[in-house]
């Protein structure tokens, strides 16, 4: 097939399935296309198949804010007809979706189909948000096939756009050759001591994350258990996560390692991943982690259910019970046994529930099944 991507092309979990979907498509023989702003950050090389599409925004003076759907939608429009694609998939419904079927109207002597795929803030806090509300219902609503992440984003879907529209739920995935347990990797990490239990977070540091709730988790396993707590990325809630650590006099055993490229060399380090996220349409960052061998706590909200089993491969507690999350942390750490059985349970659920080959499988079939497709799937 020849597949058009669009994704956000900066560190996200959408724009990192997008892009390792687009790989995966690739090394399986398919043309694939990627239509973004920028080089999507985890398309580190030059792949066979693979084929970037650069949309480039004019900065008129006239322009206080730059056209950037249009110029998306007339790419999209261009790079369909140029490169005969079969269909376009788009990730994260704003604005993606509305450029593609602006795109489809511009080239409809091309015939190709739409896919949108919902990652979870596009439905919850965008899609939802009054302004948005009508042009996101109508842009999914014509898409030729819609997926979602989880169960619960697409019953989420279903509740806040009263869609009356199939959507296929399609997991994230991971790719278990890359994220992969490594027993030395602690030798690599120049900041931890042998006996430290190192636990680790990684998020855009964004409100929905909680991350004031991962320091006063980590301040409750430091209390009880040699352990460092080590952040990885960045965002607006950053500034509060030093100053918390200041302020409960652990800031000497939290580390900061800001945005990184390479996540799969410091995640098998972690004894323990923290995601205790308001909501979260699944957890990429948590099924990292799981890959790497390394049990998550994380909140009982959203699609984190569909991917942590609580008591096997990590523990799910009511979002903000930071006492149970911290105790149920210090629990595990104290017993090796348990923690070493939890850890081969994290990487045994990654392998054979979210491993690549599965999910891009099915995308691959999906995608068949919508190509094949007359209509757009409305039922009404
Ligand atoms: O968390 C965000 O707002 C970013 C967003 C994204 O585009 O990366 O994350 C969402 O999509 C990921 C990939 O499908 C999911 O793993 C995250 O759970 C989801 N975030 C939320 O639902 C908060």
């Amino acid at each position: 097939m020849k597949i058009g991507i669009t994704c956000y092309p900066v560190m996200g979990g959408s724009g990192i399935v997008a892009t390792e979907l687009g790989m995966a498509l690739a090394a399986r023989g398919h043309q694939v296309h990627f239509i973004s702003y920028a080089l999507p950050f985890r398309l580190d090389r030059f792949r066979e198949n693979v084929f970037f599409h650069e949309v480039e925004v004019s900065s008129y003076p006239l322009f206080k804010y730059p056209p950037y759907t249009e110029s998306l939608a007339a790419k999209m429009a261009d790079v369909m007809c140029r490169w005969k694609l079969d269909l376009l998939h788009v990730h994260y419904a704003i604005p993606h979706a509305p450029a593609a079927f602006l795109a489809k109207q511009i080239a409809r002597d091309c015939r190709i189909k739409v896919i949108t795929t919902l990652h979870g803030t596009d439905v919850t806090l965008v899609g939802s948000e009054r302004s948005f509300f009508e042009i996101t219902k109508f842009s999914v609503n014509e898409s030729d096939g819609v997926t979602a992440v989880s169960e619960a984003i697409k019953k989420e879907t279903i509740a806040v756009f009263g869609l009356d529209k199939h959507i296929e739920v399609i997991y994230n995935f991971v790719n278990t050759e890359v994220f992969k347990p490594d027993s030395n990797v602690c030798l690599r990490l120049p900041f931890t001591q042998d006996d430290h239990k190192i636990i680790v977070h990684l998020s855009n540091f964004r409100p929905v994350k909680r991350t004031a709730d991962v320091v006063a988790i980590f301040r409750l396993i430091h209390a009880q258990v040699k352990s460092k707590l080590v952040l990885i990325g960045d965002g607006p809630d950053l500034a509060l996560v030093e100053h918390l650590a200041k302020e409960y006099r652990i800031d000497d055993d939290v580390i900061f390692l800001g945005s990184q490229d390479s996540v799969e060399s410091i995640l098998p380090a972690a004894d323990l991943f923290l995601l205790p996220s308001q909501t979260e349409s699944f957890g990429l960052a948590a099924l990292e982690a799981m890959s790497c061998g390394v049990p998550v706590i994380a909140s009982r909200t959203g699609g984190l259910p569909e991917v942590v089993t609580h008591g096997l491969d990590g523990y799910l507690y009511e979002v903000g019970d930071v006492a149970s999350m911290g105790k149920a942390a210090v629990e595990l750490l104290q017993d090796s046994a348990k923690l070493t059985q939890m850890k081969a349970a994290a990487r045994a659920t990654a392998v054979n529930r979210f491993a690549s080959d599965l999910l891009v499988k099915q995308y691959e079939d999906y995608y068949l099944s919508v190509i094949t497709k007359k209509g757009n799937g409305n039922s009404g």
